[in-house]
């Protein structure tokens, strides 16, 4: 069977090859969720446009939340390569039957979460998503080469930032400290439930579309993450965190689980006033897609006549 014999041989499944529709949901699920959250994410950042505190701050943050519309795009591209419809996908969205990434649920309280979230949350993000440039899906893989490129420039600038603040005064100290503090937890927590509790992924790695599972990722990132701590003067807000030379890895406490499943559930801090923010935007951006469609459709006729 030539989609078995593909994925046997580590080759790329593309959009016209036969495939199972149990992969096409699985992919369409997937890269639906990554999609909702990049746009989603452009809010706990775009809280700070208007206050950074230099040009050159407000410049490099712009450029990091234009970005994120940019892998919104190319995910919602490459989503629509599995025969959805863009607009459906964000009325799923909108109608919370379609999830986004919980990090986004958490509030951007001072100038220093900005840093937390370039370091940690973009951090995360490449650990998860480098393996998946490799996803057996091409477009998938292909628009995260992309985006991991681009997601480096982000965790540099959020350690650059929690540098300069790690350096300053003692506030400005004591700002980095809290933000660290409390971006830990849920930053771990991206990489979803526990191997044993989380129902895709054995099908997913199966497929080849997750390479690695969730715990293998969330460790991965501790290990990398510790290091880069101690370079920032930072305390990481976990007592049980230790290298253990027999593991080769770092041991660390519990993760409580029951706050991610809260998150998930509509239940985190700030997903009301996401969504609400969201299906605004939406609303008032529906003059520029009728626009749109009305010069797309001029054109379509001039070449038609033509
Ligand atoms: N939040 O069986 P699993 C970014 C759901 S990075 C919400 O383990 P799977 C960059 C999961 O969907 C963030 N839901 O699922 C940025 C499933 O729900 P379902 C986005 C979560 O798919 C930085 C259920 O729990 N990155 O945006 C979460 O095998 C800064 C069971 O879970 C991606 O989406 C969670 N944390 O593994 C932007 C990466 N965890 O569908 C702006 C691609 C789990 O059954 C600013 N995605 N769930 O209703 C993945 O790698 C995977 O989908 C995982 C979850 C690893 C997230």
């Amino acid at each position: 069977m030539f989609f078995e014999e593909l994925l046997a041989d580590d080759g790329r499944v593309e959009p016209r090859d036969e495939m199972p529709d149990a992969y096409r949901r699985l992919l369409v699920r997937q890269i639906a969720q990554h999609a909702h959250s990049e746009i989603i994410g452009m809010q706990p950042e775009g809280n700070w446009i208007s206050r950074a505190p230099s040009l050159r701050r407000k410049a490099i943050l712009m450029a990091k939340v234009q970005d994120e519309a940019g892998h919104g795009l190319y995910l919602y591209a490459a989503a629509e390569t599995l025969g959805v419809d863009r607009e459906d996908l964000l009325d799923q969205l909108h109608t919370g039957r379609q999830k986004y990434s919980s990090i986004f649920n958490y509030p951007t309280l001072t100038w220093a979460d900005v840093g937390a979230i370039g370091w940690l949350v973009d951090g995360a993000a490449i650990v998860n998503q480098v393996p998946l440039c490799r996803c057996s899906y091409g477009p998938y893989g292909r628009a995260m080469v992309r985006v991991c490129k681009e997601e480096s420039f982000h965790q540099r600038q959020g350690f650059e930032i929690l540098h300069t603040l790690s350096h300053g005064t003692p506030a400005q100290q004591a700002m980095a400290q809290d933000a660290v503090d409390r971006y830990w937890w849920p930053a771990l927590m991206m990489f979803g439930p526990p191997d044993a509790d989380s129902p895709h992924s054995a099908q997913s790695m199966a497929w080849g579309i997750k390479r690695f599972s969730n715990d293998e990722l969330r460790q991965r990132f501790i290990d990398m993450t510790v290091p880069q701590s101690e370079a920032l003067g930072l305390s990481l807000p976990d007592p049980d965190l230790r290298w253990n030379e027999e593991r080769g890895h770092y041991d660390s406490g519990a993760i409580d689980f029951t706050e991610l499943t809260e998150v998930v559930s509509g239940r985190g801090p700030c997903n009301a006033q996401r969504m609400a923010h969201r299906v605004k935007a939406h609303e008032d951006g529906a003059w520029v897609r009728e626009a749109a469609s009305a010069y797309a459709a001029k054109q379509a006729a001039r070449e038609g006549a033509a």
